[in-house]
């Protein structure tokens, strides 16, 4: 349909030129418009990511470089298994870390010798990449690539020889591995590591000019033209939604970023306990109705979602990961179901032709669009639907090949003899920015598609929709009634015993800010010890002798990362005086993903410890908004 109004504005500017034009035109675009890729990738709304390597062997979120290959023999891999997971449960592709940031490369590269060939699996002859995009292939599943850019293990990091390693990988996954649908290249660079036995701190600078993400950029539309790009420090497709709990942090969410259009990705993973998989993590996987909420704060607000699905030591996809994806991809299928809307009769304040009538709101026509005059900003569509219906999530969508255009939106419902509002329309310097306007939200801008879920179901056979600003006439492509099922609860299966939380009534507190340790364990997440220098530590008698075998840190939950511990070394005691380390290491990646750390350690005797902070993740400073101990069940 829209390449019909394409054309037709083609050949009557042309004709116009000899003075024959009549018919009415398609509105000039506004602004940037998407590339056909990034049109075909926004329909694709979600997707899995897969993070699966050395970690997933470690228990880190952030390896160091320096771990064993040997470590990496998932006995049970079955990457046919996983992608018909992921399709079944209604997802359009997944995309894996074939290289994370601690530089082990899970395809037989070339590029340097911290790979797969190393490792015991399948006698050094396995190739994850290959296995999952031949399953994708094999089930017309879309397949992506995650290759980080920072590499902690590479002894050239930093330096301009890690460029030819990078590159090289590059190409190997675009040019062996059949279409690339997305690649990510990770904001997250620089700092210490192995970096091939240094163990420095390393700084390179500008990413985007350490890398030359411009020639990177370039080398990639000629190997793959179709690849939607990943960050790559502002030069490519698709940008991060600014938060890792799967929201897109800005709605009104825009997609007009000076010259180019920019789409959004939301990313989270489906367990709280971080993007690799972690032993004992059954019992923290979020809920399909929290999925929900993910769903509608992301891809309801223009963007896409990509949800993390992390394999188990086996290769296997965690058991109650599953059940709750299959349980939201259920809930999600019923939403989109039934659309109330469809085929309703509808009458416009005002359209540029029969060709942009209103009617095009609801043919189910994601091409064709509602659109009044040029210079009209503010228009109504009134729209009478067969018979009353019931909904609770309305959806509307732009036709964002000719730009994105709205910036506030009404929706009304004529209940019981008069006008109510349902959405009411957003007022500028108003914003969403965490899972807030998930229910009863307002309307700002639409984009490729705007859920909004209504604060209660509404039954009628009338509703008035009002684009109430516009940076251009707006061109409206689909106006839908949705109804939320009901959430099932999903069978989740854990067969893990894991440890229990010790009580911590009447224990008592030392060390810096000794005065104020309690609050790191007090049950609430929104108080914290803190203390303004690192190292630094906090000491805790337990009245009594416990065996101990962990323990959780979670850190400030405030939004703010200063004094968030990036590396921690952790003590015990029998008498208070003789201390014994046994732990010690690093929390990546708390900045972006400030989840509740695990640490787990042969079990001991003690009644003292110690909680050292011994590196923040930003400033300095030392701090603990909740530690608990762990003790074996049995
Ligand atoms: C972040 C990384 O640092 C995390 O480990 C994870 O891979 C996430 C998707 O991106 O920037």
């Amino acid at each position: 349909m829209f390449c019909k109004h394409i054309l037709k504005t083609a050949v009557l500017g042309l004709l116009g030129t000899v003075g024959m034009a009549s018919a009415v035109e398609a509105p000039a675009p506004y602004g940037p418009v998407p590339t056909e890729q990034q049109v075909k990738w926004l329909r694709m709304e979600w997707y899995a990511f897969v993070h699966f390597g050395l970690n997933t062997y470690t228990n880190k979120e952030w390896g160091y470089g320096d771990e064993s290959p040997t470590m990496f023999n998932p006995g049970d891999f079955d990457a046919e298994a996983i992608v018909k997971t992921f399709k079944g449960a209604g997802m359009s592709g997944m995309i894996y870390t074939a290289k994370h940031h601690d530089g082990f490369c899970t395809w037989p590269t070339e590029s340097t010798e911290h790979n797969i060939t190393k490792a015991p699996w399948k006698n050094g002859k396995g190739d994850v990449v290959r296995e999952f995009a031949d399953a994708c292939a094999k089930y017309d599943f879309a397949f992506g690539t995650y290759l980080s850019p920072w590499d902690r293990n590479c002894a050239e990091y930093g330096k301009p020889g890690y460029l030819d390693v990078y590159y090289k990988q590059i190409e190997e996954l675009l040019t062996n591995y059949g279409p690339i649908f997305e690649i990510w290249f990770d904001g997250a660079m620089g700092g210490d590591g192995y970096y091939g036995g240094a163990r420095q701190n390393r700084n390179i600078g500008k990413a985007d000019t350490y890398y030359n993400y411009e020639q990177v950029v370039k080398n990639i539309r000629k190997l793959q033209p179709d690849c939607i790009i990943w960050g790559a420090a502002g030069r490519g497709d698709v940008t991060w939604a600014g938060s890792e709990k799967g929201f897109a942090k800005n709605y009104p969410l825009w997609n007009n970023q000076g010259n180019h259009w920019v789409s959004w990705e939301a990313d989270t993973p489906i367990n709280h306990r971080g993007w690799f998989w972690h032993p004992g993590q059954g019992s923290a996987v979020k809920s399909p109705e929290h999925l929900m909420q993910v769903y509608l704060c992301s891809v309801g607000r223009g963007a896409n979602l990509i949800l993390n699905l992390a394999p188990n030591r086996d290769g296997r996809l965690d058991p109650a990961d599953v059940a709750s994806l299959e349980a939201f991809g259920k809930m999600r299928r019923g939403l989109l179901a039934k659309d109330y809307a469809l085929n309703a009769k509808v009458k416009t304040s005002e359209a540029r032709g029969t060709e942009f009538g209103g009617s095009q709101l609801t043919d189910g026509d994601i091409e064709s669009y509602w659109c009044p005059k040029d210079g009209t900003t503010s228009a109504t569509a009134e729209i009478k639907l067969k018979k009353p219906a019931t909904f609770d999530v309305v959806r509307l969508r732009e036709q964002i090949r000719l730009g994105q255009r709205v910036e506030a939106f009404q929706v009304e419902a004529y209940v019981d003899g008069e006008w109510k509002t349902i959405v009411a329309p957003g007022k500028p310097g108003e914003k969403e920015t965490g899972f807030d306007g998930v229910r009863g939200g307002k309307g700002h801008t639409i984009g490729h598609q705007v859920l909004r879920w209504l604060p209660e179901p509404v039954t009628t056979d009338r509703l008035r929709l009002t684009i109430t600003r516009a940076k251009a006439c707006p061109c409206i492509s689909e106006f839908s009634l949705l109804r939320m099922p009901a959430a099932e609860a999903a069978v989740v299966v854990t067969s893990e015993g894991g440890d229990k939380v010790l009580d911590s009534r009447g224990w008592s507190y030392g060390g810096f800010a000794g005065d104020v340790a309690h609050l790191a364990f007090d049950g609430k997440t929104d108080t914290m010890w803190y203390h303004g220098k690192t190292p630094s530590h906090l000491r805790v008698d337990m009245k009594k002798e416990h065996t101990i075998s962990g323990f959780t840190y979670l850190p400030r939950q405030d939004g703010k990362t200063q004094g968030m511990t990036s590396r921690y070394r952790f003590e015990v005691s029998l008498d208070g005086k003789n201390w014994k380390p046994v732990a010690e290491g690093e929390f990546g990646n708390l900045r972006a993903n400030p989840v509740e750390q695990h640490v787990t350690f042969p079990a001991q005797k003690a009644r003292y410890i110690r909680f050292f902070s011994t590196a923040a993740v930003d400033g300095s400073g030392s701090s603990v908004a909740e530690l608990k101990i762990l003790a074996p069940r049995s």
